[in-house]
């Protein structure tokens, strides 16, 4: 059996004109679906990690073989970021509710929040990620190369942008910063709230 790509929760043209069908067909059922398919057959030797689920494989990659640990990695972490990323996207919904206020707060206000998440979106050097994370309950931008994940420095993730070429280019090619500034209009707020809550 082993591990599964699940349907998106909305269909492929959902996020439109934001971020386009094609980009989210291809994205879901090539590259997320390659993750998983990698995963499986990194793992396919390996009856007990098989049941492991993927987020405490990535919590604690120093538990997996030497000889798999960067596949692992890789597509572990290729699985378990794209599963977090579908769910916070949404067209329509308002920054709302504790993360806002906790927003507000930690950045002194959601502008300056959004201007700091911008500016480390862009800034990622080749493939990789943005992202709001919670470290010891603290609210921080960060982000990852490739498909690292903020789980394996023990930092629970609330948001995520990712910032591969394939989450853009068909639509936005090298404008990186329209991209990322279009990734404000299709953010899932009710859910970056519960990921926020289930924490705190
Ligand atoms: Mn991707």
């Amino acid at each position: 059996m082993g591990h599964e790509l699940k349907p998106l929760p909305y269909r492929y043209d959902a996020l439109e004109p934001y971020i386009d069908k094609k980009t989210m067909e291809i994205h879901h059922t090539k590259h997320h679906k390659a993750y998983v398919d990698k995963l499986n057959a990194a793992l396919d030797k390996y009856d007990k990690l098989k049941k492991k689920n993927v987020e405490d494989l990535i919590k604690d990659l120093n538990s997996v073989p030497e000889e798999i640990r960067i596949a692992v990695k890789n597509n572990g972490g290729g699985h378990v970021n794209h599963s977090f990323f579908w769910l916070i996207l949404k067209k329509g919904v308002k920054p709302k509710g504790e993360i806002l206020e906790a927003i507000e707060k930690k950045f002194g206000s959601f502008d300056k929040f959004k201007e700091e998440f911008v500016n480390a979106a862009i800034g990622v050097f080749g493939s990789g990620w943005a992202w709001l994370v919670l470290n010891n309950n603290e609210l921080e931008i960060m982000k990852t190369v490739n498909q690292d994940s903020p789980l394996s420095d023990g930092k629970i993730p609330v948001l995520c942008i990712d910032i591969w070429e394939h989450a853009y280019y068909l639509k936005y090619q090298n404008r990186r910063n329209e991209y990322v500034e279009a990734f404000f209009n299709i953010i899932n707020w009710d859910k970056v709230n519960e990921n926020f809550k289930n924490v705190i």
